[in-house]
């Protein structure tokens, strides 16, 4: 009798083992099939990304130093697995990119991977646009998104 029972439990093993592995490889299927729905990571509705310095409409000299202000979250470095954090990044000079994709990284696209908290920029003279949006520990933006006002100065 223990023999039977134990030719059943095997039995029911192998039945369950291949279903466990479809069901594993199933997000990377479908990941891989479209690649747009990347996961994203949550963090608090009410979280507040802003930049502190310069104030929208200051009229500065260069080179800017900008100061990142963020509310209900904390700072990690790029990599760092850690809940309701995430890195700054600074939109230069251009429009608020895609959201649900990792943010662009050139140089109007900074990254602070680093985990700083402030900036200095050399700006040529003339008016400038400032938007700062948090992302996640592979550079995508959060859901929902935390993105600051876009701010503009003007360099002396
Ligand atoms: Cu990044």
């Amino acid at each position: 009798m223990p023999r039977a029972l134990l030719a059943v439990t095997a039995t029911l093993w192998l039945l369950a083992a291949p279903g466990v592995r479809a069901e594993e490889s199933k997000p990377h299927a479908h990941a891989a099939d479209a690649p747009a729905a990347l996961p994203r990571t949550p963090r608090p509705a009410d979280a507040v990304l802003y930049v502190i310095s310069p104030a929208d409409g200051a009229t500065v000299r260069s080179p800017v130093t900008i100061r990142f202000g963020l509310k209900g979250m904390g700072v990690a470095p790029a990599g760092v697995d850690a809940p309701n954090t995430g890195h700054h990044h600074l939109v230069v000079d251009a429009p608020t990119p895609p959201l649900d994709l990792p943010l662009p990284a050139d140089a109007q696209h900074i990254h602070f991977g680093g985990g700083q908290t402030e900036t200095t920029l050399e700006l040529p003279p003339g008016t400038h646009t400032l938007q700062l949006i948090l992302a996640d520990k592979a550079h995508i933006p959060h859901d929902p998104p935390l993105v600051s006002e876009r701010i503009t100065i003007t360099v002396e």
